[in-house]
């Protein structure tokens, strides 16, 4: 009764394993290929991770399954913001266990990784893994956001993990989540525990790759429904040719599901965080880029268009980071009382105009009313500006409106400007996973337990050659240290997996950047449509734009 016909239609679906996994388990075997290094610091890394470091890559073949026979109990859990594809990668997980062995035990611990702290757990058996495959979400456990990086955390998990016999714990998650298990990893190695620690790539934010780890899983689910909600959008405006459209997308940081979006639909305006950092740009100086495409599309009589806006951009704005930076020392300690005491707006804006250095006064002072309070409003639990809660979309429609009107009244502009705005992010993270993200996930959980029945730890699922049909996908594993480097985090230098911002000189970038041009002048509109599940495969398996023109030889 509450399922629906898709559902049930997907249940069905047998998702695609890499042509090397195809035979059964008796007849994989590994292949071991040269040491690594971590991408930087590898002194460092290397006395951080003395019993993980210094791996060596694996890809597994068509061959004799040489694994020791061992009863297999293996933890998983899900870690951070939703990703199509979440359930499969545990269906993979599953069914590789029990076709290994059918007393193998996988237990599901609840709510991330808060689940392996409480021993908070379900046994999975058949007619539970049955009823979430090939579905989108992580309603199967649940996720958490809870970090797990302390020695007590790992003296929990370990305590728990061996009161349960477990053999093995695997992390589904994002770099933060992939850099704690690589270091949970270490201390299950180091206290001899004999539990193994293996990661799997995941985020819509697609901010989880290097020449390792070609895509996070459920990027590409997320960007085609985000594409395809675009593609609406733009229709609708060429239709009524009456609004500018002003899209935030999500994306924490990195600008990769803004990129490809705009691959997808060839919107007038795309904005890049990375960009806009590269060019050290200003608020002024990203209003009159978007100003000048509706002017220039207005005075031709096209007072329409649509503007992409990646969530993140504040903080890549120089002088928006500084500016936040100076408020978040403004209101430190007792000194939000202090200004929550204030009577009025009137008297806050002279308390921040007093506060602040004159260039971040000069910042604060062009941003439209609603952002300057929120800026102030909206705290996190530490007192910070919550940066992620500022509508862009809004800010900047905002900005572009004032500018519109010097322009008008100095003759330059003829046209109309009517502004509608969109934030789309939690509408991707739970879609049904397109056909590439159910194949991509199952064979990654697949390939992740046999990574475990061969011994590994401190990998990452590694499934490549991904742009090409699932038959010559290669599966294997890479120690997660090899993608390690130092970073400065809350004041500490710590080892964490590099976070992959978009390369402006990458291919994705570029074709961008050699067609934005014509993109805000001309009408040029692509519209994806939804995701398709069945039909011909040039359709239902076409991966991302941004892969393709990464892994074009
Ligand atoms: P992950 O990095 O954990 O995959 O989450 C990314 C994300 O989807 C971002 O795009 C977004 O900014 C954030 O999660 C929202 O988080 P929350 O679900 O806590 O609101």
């Amino acid at each position: 009764m509450n399922i629906s016909p898709l559902q049930k239609a997907r249940y069905e679906y047998t998702p695609k394993l890499p042509g090397m996994l195809r035979q059964g388990i008796a007849n994989i075997c590994v292949k071991e290929g040269a040491e690594t290094q971590s991408v930087a610091d590898q002194d460092k890394i290397k006395a951080l991770f003395p019993n993980t470091y210094g791996k060596k890559e694996i890809t597994f073949e068509k061959g004799q399954n040489t694994s020791a026979a061992k009863k297999q109990v293996v933890g998983v859990i899900l870690s951070g913001g939703q990703a199509p594809g979440g359930h499969n990668v545990i269906c993979g997980l599953y069914d590789a266990l029990k076709a290994t062995d059918k007393d193998n035990v996988l237990l599901g611990f609840k709510g991330g990784p808060d689940g392996l702290l409480k021993n908070d757990y379900v046994e999975f058996d058949d007619e539970f893994i049955d009823a979430y495959r090939n579905t989108g979400g992580f309603d199967i456990i649940g996720s958490g956001r809870t970090k797990l990086e302390t020695k007590e955390q790992f003296a929990i998990v370990a305590e728990n993990a061996k009161k349960n016999g477990l053999t093995a714990v695997v992390i589904i998650g994002g770099d933060d989540s992939n850099t704690n298990a690589a270091t949970l990893a270490e201390y299950m190695a180091a206290n001899n525990t004999g539990i193994q620690v293996i990661g799997c790539p995941k985020t819509i934010d697609g901010d989880l790759k290097n020449e390792d780890i070609e895509a996070s899983f459920g990027f590409d689910t997320a960007t085609k429904t985000y594409s395809e909600l675009i593609g609406n959008i733009e229709r609708d405006a060429n239709s009524a040719k009456k609004y500018w459209h002003f899209v935030k997308v999500m994306g924490r940081s990195a600008s990769h599901v803004a990129l490809e979006c705009a691959l997808e639909t060839q919107p007038n305006i795309c904005l890049i965080g990375e960009e806009v950092a590269a060019k050290k740009m200003s608020l002024a100086e990203i209003t009159n880029y978007i100003a000048d495409s509706v002017e220039a599309r207005g005075n031709n009589g096209d007072n329409f268009g649509v503007a992409i806006i990646p969530e993140g951009i504040v903080e890549f704005v120089p002088e928006f980071s500084k500016l936040i930076a100076e408020i978040n020392e403004l209101l430190a300690g007792s000194k939000t009382e202090e200004f929550n005491a204030l009577p009025d707006w009137e008297a806050k804006y002279n308390f921040i105009k007093a506060g602040l250095t004159a260039e971040s006064f000069s910042v604060f002072d062009i941003l439209p009313q609603f952002v300057q309070q929120q800026l102030f409003l909206e705290r996190d639990p530490h007192g910070n500006v919550q940066v992620s809660l500022i509508e862009s979309e809004k800010l900047f429609s905002e900005m572009v409106k004032a500018e519109l009107a010097k322009r008008k009244a100095a003759g330059t502009y003829k046209g109309k400007f009517g502004a509608q705005h969109h934030f789309f992010g939690y509408e991707g993270r739970c879609a049904f996973p397109s056909n590439f993200d159910a194949d991509y996930c199952y064979s990654l959980g697949y390939n992740a337990f046999m990574l475990i029945q061969y011994g590994y730890t401190g990998y990452l699922s590694k499934v490549s050659n991904i742009a090409r049909p699932a038959e010559e996908w290669v599966a294997g594993g890479m120690p997660i240290t090899k993608m390690m480097n130092m970073e400065r985090r809350n004041g500490e230098d710590k080892p964490v997996i590099r976070k992959a911002l978009v390369e402006l000189d990458g291919a994705p970038f570029k074709y961008f950047e050699a067609h934005r041009k014509q993109w805000a002048l001309e009408t040029c509109f692509k519209y994806p449509g939804a995701i398709q599940y069945y039909g011909p495969a040039e359709v239902c398996d076409l991966t991302t734009v941004t892969l393709a023109l990464e892994q074009a030889k």
